[in-house]
């Protein structure tokens, strides 16, 4: 952390610059900014934050935290639990398909040094985070398309299966016989699966994965891999990550904007409500389309909040893995 940055931190916290100063006098001057930062702030990590309700993803996640491995390496398995789940008709495995019948999947992966791959619109591969993290890891870009994300994902091992089960095959021919595209408010406890995770070094990564919405035009690619939008990650700040009609977390730049809020001085259940005011402002039809937003700082503290009644999120936080209600907008 750089040392103004630390100042504006300690002050936030009570912590004159006094404190500051002492530290410049030091010998290993970051060692010890480090230290006194943990100790000023006494996060209990590690803490993994997800949205809705997903106990078996955020428990694997925090199982790997617990064994000192890096948020990065708990988001991606964290994730691919969720993407395995056939009965999750919203991500990987048994999401519901596009018009057309196909499965087409987004997903995306950001690391504490501000690294991100993602892969979009990609078919037939069951776990989209995985080459989202090989997209970021071993390629010199950070998104790959369609056909490309799928070529490269078999060229990494990845094999090719059939993601459309029987159950959501059945549901798409039942939409077919009235073919009605509106975007429907998620009232259910499951859904697209963004994740935000500190692990024990104080270091936050996150991912977002999802089939997007159910029954879209072919070729629609929403929020969710799309950094700044479905996810943000700073480390010296947070992160933020996205649920809901893609399209209108697409035109607020969501989970960007809620860290930048939060760098402002804004707590995260602040920053996520601002994040959903602006959205609410901009739409007079905000009764008929959902949004939900998660976030996470340094410090440990979470926000979330969506414009309707019926979001949830899954902390796993001091040994307890919970879904608990977001607070939310409309009340009417
Ligand atoms: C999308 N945001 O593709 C995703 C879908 C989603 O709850 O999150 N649904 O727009």
């Amino acid at each position: 952390m750089k040392r103004r940055k630390f100042i504006q931190n300690a002050s936030l916290t009570g912590i004159g610059v006094a404190v500051g100063t002492s530290i410049v006098a030091g010998n290993s001057k970051v060692e010890k900014e480090k230290e006194l930062v943990s100790s000023i702030f006494k996060v209990n990590t590690p803490i993994v934050l997800a949205t809705w309700n997903v106990p078996e993803s955020t428990q694997k996640a925090w199982e790997i935290l617990e064994n000192g491995k890096s948020a990065i390496d708990a988001i991606e398995q964290g994730c691919m639990v969720e993407e395995a789940n056939e009965k999750g008709q919203s991500v990987g495995k048994g999401g519901l398909p596009d018009r057309d019948g196909n499965v087409t999947l987004d997903a995306c992966i950001m690391n504490e040094e501000g690294n991100y791959g993602a892969v979009v619109y990609m078919q037939n591969i069951v776990h989209p985070i995985s080459v989202a993290r090989k997209v970021m890891e071993d390629t010199p870009h950070v998104i790959l398309a369609g056909k490309g994300a799928e070529q490269f994902a078999v060229s990494v091992g990845f094999d090719r299966e059939n993601l459309l089960t029987e159950a959501s095959k059945k549901a798409w021919e039942e939409w077919k016989i009235k073919s009605d595209y509106k975007p429907i408010i998620n009232i259910e406890n499951h859904d697209t699966i963004g994740m935000l995770a500190i692990d024990k070094n104080g270091d936050i990564s996150g991912g977002c994965t999802t089939s997007g919405l159910a029954y879209k035009m072919a070729g629609r690619v929403g929020d969710s891999p799309i950094i700044g939008s479905g996810l943000f990650i700073d480390n010296e700040i947070g992160g933020a990550t996205a649920t809901g009609l893609g399209e209108e977390v697409l035109k607020t730049v969501g989970s960007f904007l809620i860290v930048e809020l939060m760098r402002q001085g804004k707590s995260p259940q602040e920053a996520c409500e601002e994040a959903i005011q602006r959205i609410v402002d901009k739409n007079s039809d905000f009764k008929n389309f959902q949004v939900g937003y998660i976030a996470l700082n340094k410090k440990g503290e979470i926000g979330a909040y969506s414009i309707h009644e019926h979001f949830s999120y899954t902390l796993y936080k001091e040994n307890e893995n919970k879904n608990y209600k977001s607070e939310f907008y409309n009340k009417s």
